[in-house]
């Protein structure tokens, strides 16, 4: 019954969209040439697997919650993970962090992790279809605990990361080869300070010669692409972070790396909608963070805002989409995790679906002849166009639940799988 009702809604969306000139099933396509790189570090609360009961500590950002069924180890992490993708419809890949390797117990450093480390994720994610992503991991560790790596006056210090960093690129260079598509290294890092220093610019420099020194090492770009990512604040640097978005925007542009954007590390009167066609024309390629920042918080689990909206309208009329990938970057432990992920996939799909829907050829018409009365006016009938119906018929053209089974598929999994877990 409820189906047929789907039926009926999809043909007249269609029929909607046809009106407007919008041809759904080019948008239907458009999305799912759109993998979104879904975070392993939700599932865990960023703790990673170095050894038994580790947790995320300092970097500046921070998860709360206390909610039973975090995932204890790599067995647990990957059984959730398959969840979340029964739950999330269209293309995904999987970004890891580098403290999520398999070290058998033992003792790996940071400066010491090699590929062979991630060969069982690269097996898993293989049988799986599912490209990886990766991340040097510069925090939750000794050599973190004072605010700086990358950046730190001790030059063993800054060496040890440097290694870590060159070896991440490495083990990303080695996922790229093995699945045939380039892995997206992200390069973010907490270096920064409470209160103001005087030696803003040794630390800036410092880092420089640091980035330009973990990057010596030229490796393929279709195997790997380099990104950094910048901020604005975090818990603990307020007043001061090394690795502003004006400090890589630079190193980007003139180093030929992608530039990560996260949609929680800027001004919230900023748009990072607004920068992605600023910026594009000086960087190879871009890495959108899609987060939710609240007050201090940049990590909050995504929900369709005007701010992810905007965003994925300006993806979809970027022309650039080959230039432009999409992660996810959220971590809550007060609510189901495993319900939390999927969300931030579901809105996030959403978001792109209903950009694609958009009504472009008259909007780009009105904005042309320079009538700004019929644009505004376009944009706001476009808001309310039927664009849940479109996403009901691409839920069940991929077998995940439609919204209206959504929450009792979470229960399910929480009851048979997360509740048993201590
Ligand atoms: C932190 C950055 C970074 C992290 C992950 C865990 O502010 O957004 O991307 O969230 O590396
Ligand atoms: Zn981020």
């Amino acid at each position: 019954m409820e189906k047929s009702l789907k039926r009926a809604s999809w043909n007249e969306a269609r029929a909607t969209y046809e009106g407007l000139g919008v041809d759904v099933e080019a948008a239907l396509s458009a999305i799912d040439a759109i993998p979104i790189s879904i975070h392993c570090w939700q599932g865990d609360d960023v703790g990673g697997f170095e050894r038994a009961g580790a947790e995320l500590s300092g970097g500046g950002i921070q998860v709360t919650g206390n909610q039973p069924g975090k995932a204890r180890n790599i067995a647990e992490l990957r059984h959730d993970i398959e969840e979340v993708s029964l739950l999330s419809p269209g293309p995904k890949r999987l970004s890891l962090h580098a403290s999520y390797g398999e070290f058998g117990g033992k003792k790996i450093d940071r400066n010491a992790i090699e590929p062979a480390h991630f060969a069982g994720w690269m097996d898993w994610a293989t049988a799986r279809k599912l490209p990886l992503d990766f991340n040097s991991t510069l925090f939750s560790h000794p050599l973190a605990a004072d605010g700086y790596t990358l950046s730190h006056r001790s030059p063993e210090v800054r060496a040890f990361w440097v290694e870590h960093v060159a070896r991440s690129r490495r083990i990303s260079a080695a996922m790229g080869k093995s699945q045939g598509s380039a892995c997206v290294h992200n390069i973010w890092l907490p270096d920064g300070s409470k209160d103001s220093p005087v030696d803003r610019t040794g630390f800036r420099s410092r880092l420089l010669e640091s980035l330009d020194a973990s990057m010596a090492e030229r490796l393929p770009a279709s195997q790997v692409e380099d990104s950094v990512e910048g901020k604005l604040f975090g818990i603990g640097s307020e007043s001061f972070v090394v690795g502003s978005n004006d400090f890589y925007l630079g190193y980007a542009a003139t180093r030929k790396v992608f530039l990560t954007l996260d949609m929680g590390h800027f001004h919230p009167t900023e748009s990072v909608a607004d920068k992605i066609s600023a910026v594009l024309p000086f960087v190879p390629g871009l890495l959108l963070h899609v987060s939710r920042g609240v007050r201090w918080d940049s990590d909050h689990v995504v929900t369709l805002t005007d701010e992810l909206s905007e965003l994925c309208r300006e993806l979809a009329r970027s022309g650039q989409l080959g230039r432009i990938r999409f992660g996810l970057d959220y971590f809550d432990a007060s609510i189901n995790r495993v319900g939390a992920w999927a969300l931030g996939y579901r809105s996030a799909r959403k978001a792109l679906l209903a950009a694609f829907l958009e009504p472009h050829a008259r909007l780009l018409a009105a904005d042309e002849a320079g009538d700004g009365f019929a644009r505004l006016a376009l944009l706001e009938e476009a808001k309310a166009l039927p664009w849940s119906a479109v996403w009901d018929e691409y839920c069940l053209r991929s077998g995940a639940p439609l919204d209206s089974e959504f929450i009792a598929q979470v229960a399910a999994y929480a009851r048979d799988v997360l509740s048993k877990r201590s």
